[in-house]
C-alpha cells in the first residue's frame, strides 16, 4: 500500500530489493516446502528481485554463492547455513561491503552478532526436548533401546535436536540410546543407516529421527526386515511435512514434533525493514506444535505443507 509504482520521472530510484538467497540443498520434504515459501514470497510483485542458489549441502558452495552475491552488490543476502561453524570470514566480507545478512532456518556459531541482522527460525533444542518428553512419558515406562538418526553433521538442527532429546530423557533410566549415526537428513541415507542398525542390534524399540525423511527411510528398512514400523519398532521424528504426517496418520510413525518451514513471509518483512534502515529483532523464533497419530488424522486435510 505504500508503493504504487509509476509516479513518473522521479528521482527516488526504484525500490525493488535485490536479494541473494543461498539455500542448503534439496535434501528433504521440509527443504522443498521452505524453498517454495521463499520463492513464492520474494517475488517481483512483492518488490523483490531474487537470486536463488542451491548449495547441495556443501558449505563451500554456500560460501561461493555468498561471495558472488557480494560481487553483484545485492541489497540483502540471506542464507540457511548448512553447518554452524566457519562463517566469520565470509560474513566479514559482506559486512565490509555494507551488505546486510539475514539468517533463516539454521544458526551460525559466530561470537560476533554484528555479522548478521536477524536470525529467523525454530528452536531446535525445544523440538528435541518435546520429542524426548513424549518418549519418556509414553514409551519409556519400561526399559527401551533407542537408535538415533542424526541430521547433517555439524548442522544446528542435528546438534540441537540431539542435545534436547538427551536432556529431556536424561532423568529416565529406562531410556538407553544404543546407537546414533548421521543420515544426512535424507530418506535414502536414513534407510541405509537403519539397515545397518537392524543388522547390528536385535533389540531396537525406538527410532528417534531428526527429520521425517530419515524416519520414512527407516520405515522402508524396518518393513524390508519383516517388522512392523510403529508397532515392533516405534518411530518419533521432527518436521511434520505431508509424507511424515501421512505415515503418522497411518500408524507407521508414533509422534512428530513440527518444524514450520514457511519462513518466506518473515524473511520478506525483515528484509524490507533492514533495507529501510529500521530496527529488527535479532532473533525471531518460529512457533511449532507436535502431533500424535490421532492429531495427524485430524490435521492432515488442511495441512499447508
Ligand atoms: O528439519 C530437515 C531439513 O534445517 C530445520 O533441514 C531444517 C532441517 C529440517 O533437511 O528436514
Amino acid at each position: 500500500d505504500d508503493d504504487t509504482a509509476d509516479a513518473g520521472g522521479n528521482g527516488g530510484g526504484d525500490d525493488v530489493i535485490s536479494i541473494g538467497f543461498s539455500q542448503v540443498g534439496a535434501e528433504s520434504g521440509w527443504r522443498a516446502a521452505n524453498t517454495k515459501s521463499i520463492q513464492d514470497t520474494l517475488t517481483a510483485e512483492n518488490g523483490f528481485d531474487l537470486s536463488f542458489s542451491d548449495a547441495q549441502q556443501k558449505q563451500e558452495n554456500q560460501i561461493q554463492a555468498i561471495r558472488s552475491y557480494i560481487a553483484q552488490g545485492v541489497d540483502v543476502i540471506a542464507f540457511s547455513p548448512v553447518v554452524e561453524s566457519g562463517w566469520d570470514a565470509v560474513l566479514e566480507e559482506a559486512k565490509d561491503a555494507g551488505i546486510p545478512v539475514i539468517l533463516t532456518d539454521r544458526a551460525v556459531d559466530s561470537e560476533d552478532e554484528s555479522l548478521y541482522e536477524s536470525f529467523i527460525g525454530s528452536d531446535f533444542v525445544l523440538e528435541g526436548e518435546t520429542a524426548g518428553e513424549w518418549v519418556s512419558e509414553n514409551l519409556a515406562t519400561e526399559p527401551i533401546n533407542v537408535v538415533e538418526l542424526q541430521g547433517t553433521t555439524g548442522a544446528a538442527p542435528a546438534i540441537d535436536r540431539k542435545a534436547g532429546f538427551e536432556e529431556a530423557t536424561s532423568d529416565n533410566p529406562n531410556v538407553t540410546i544404543i546407537d546414533s549415526q548421521t543420515g544426512n537428513f535424507t530418506r535414502s541415507e536414513g534407510k541405509t543407516v537403519m539397515e545397518g542398525f537392524l543388522q547390528a542390534h536385535d533389540d531396537i524399540d525406538l527410532v528417534y529421527a531428526h527429520n521425517d525423511d530419515m524416519g520414512l527411510g527407516a520405515i522402508e528398512a524396518i518393513e524390508a526386515a519383516g517388522l512392523v514400523p510403529g508397532e515392533d519398532i516405534k518411530i518419533v521424528t521432527v518436521d511434520a511435512v505431508k509424507d511424515g504426517m501421512q505415515a503418522l496418520a497411518d500408524g507407521k510413525i508414533n509422534f512428530i514434533v513440527e518444524c514450520n518451514p514457511l519462513l518466506g513471509p518473515d524473511l520478506a518483512e525483515i528484509a524490507k525493514k533492514v533495507v529501510a534502515g529500521e530496527e529488527v529483532e535479532k532473533r525471531i523464533v518460529v512457533e511449532d506444535q507436535s502431533f500424535t497419530q490421532e492429531q495427524a488424522v485430524e490435521a492432515l486435510p488442511t495441512r499447508e505443507y
